[in-house]
């Protein structure tokens, strides 16, 4: 059941009856530590108050059906015998892939009626991907009563976003979706997914972690993310190790040709800078204190890794020109958003001075968000 009444009654048109419950999972924005998760590095996400919610209902019959308030009007059935072999496009592979992921493991599942409805933006690197995923595996783990744990959740919504949607992505959105606190960043080692909690409370300094969104988009699964994932997997076989996990001195990657050493450095300086942070931020240090690591980290994922665009690097140079302690793209890049830390006070200054700087470039208008380090996904109703 459902006491939101628009989700009530998108369930009835699109399904007939109603949901037997709902479930939540959040975005979420990385402080530091983009393109680490598949080369066995770390991470330090937190997951945003911003949800997608899944209301899902077990059926009779073997009907997956799938529908989206982000998409009225399209409701899409796939019988699950033929879900693995389906040729479906766009937003319906999330959660379709989700189902059939279960399916391939072996897990029993009979009919799902299965109502989408995003609070976050598609495509501004906060990770709505893995939310839609993450809602609908912890809806169908738990209509089902499988007993799935967290951790075999995001291998499933992992693996389904890889081979189902094809985007070869690692685990961070996933991990982040299932395993975040409120009041917490989540540092997350993906060599052996051991996770610590790190205090993370700006508020209480005076801080805050503003979200710019520059509204242009980002699509993972086209070429430029797995030519950087292939590029980082050629670096470390010609170094001869398994990843470049293993790598921890720059000097050590002299000899690789240029374009796999500066993408090798990325990812070496961007652990290490993973590590600074998440110390920093457990130590109670001053946060401002990561102000420069999160501007390197900014400096290295446009010059090394190239992964940055022109509105990404104009909200990160206004921002800071404007106050921000420090300031990066956040996500897989080639669009989506930046993340700034900047005093409280600042948040409606650096606002109107990167909204002034992006009209004045002939760029769309960005939109701007105060994060909060919000709860994991979770049944709601
Ligand atoms: C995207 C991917 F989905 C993640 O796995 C991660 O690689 C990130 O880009 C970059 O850190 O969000």
């Amino acid at each position: 059941m459902t006491s939101d009444p628009a989700a009530a009654a998108a369930f009835a048109a699109a399904f007939g009856g109603s949901a037997d419950g709902r479930w939540d999972a959040p975005g979420r924005v990385n402080l530091i530590g983009e393109h680490t998760d598949y080369n066995r590095g770390y991470a330090l996400p937190i997951a945003l108050p911003q949800v997608v919610r899944c209301y899902a209902a077990v059926r009779a019959g073997d009907r997956v059906r799938v529908a989206s308030q982000q998409y009225p009007g399209e409701v899409l059935g796939v019988s699950i015998v033929e879900l693995g072999s389906a040729n479906v496009d766009g937003w319906a592979r999330y959660p379709l892939g989700v189902v059939n992921e279960f399916l391939r493991r072996g897990h029993s599942i009979g009919g799902i009626d299965l109502l989408l409805d995003s609070e976050l933006p598609i495509g501004a690197g906060v990770s709505s991907s893995a939310a839609v995923e993450c809602s609908v595996a912890l809806a169908v783990s738990d209509l089902f009563s499988l007993g799935v744990t967290r951790d075999e959740l995001v291998d499933i919504a992992h693996t389904a976003e890889n081979f189902y949607v094809g985007a070869p992505t690692g685990k961070l959105d996933q991990s982040a979706a299932m395993h975040c606190t409120t009041g917490h960043a989540m540092l997350l080692d993906f060599a052996d997914d051991h996770r610590t909690q790190v205090p993370f409370d700006l508020a209480e300094r005076g801080l805050a972690l503003l979200i710019i969104d520059t509204t242009t988009k980002h699509e993972l699964a086209a070429g430029a993310y797995a030519e950087r994932r292939s590029e980082c997997e050629r670096a470390a076989a010609l170094l001869g190790v398994g990843s470049l996990r293993e790598v921890n001195n720059t000097d050590d990657l002299a000899g690789l040709p240029t374009l796999l050493e500066r993408r090798a450095r990325h990812v070496v300086t961007e652990n290490a800078r993973v590590l600074a942070i998440a110390d920093a931020l457990a130590t109670s240090a001053d946060p401002r204190i990561i102000g420069p690591m999160l501007a390197a980290g900014h400096a290295s994922l446009r010059d090394d890794f190239e992964v940055s665009t022109p509105e990404l690097d104009t909200a990160v140079d206004v921002a800071t020109a404007a106050g921000a302690y420090g300031a990066r793209l956040v996500g897989g890049g080639f669009g989506g958003s930046v993340i700034a830390l900047v005093e409280v006070a600042d948040v409606a200054a650096i606002d109107h001075a990167v909204t002034a700087a992006f009209r004045s470039a002939g760029f769309a208008d960005p939109r701007t968000l105060v994060a909060e380090a919000a709860a994991a996904a979770r049944r709601v109703r």
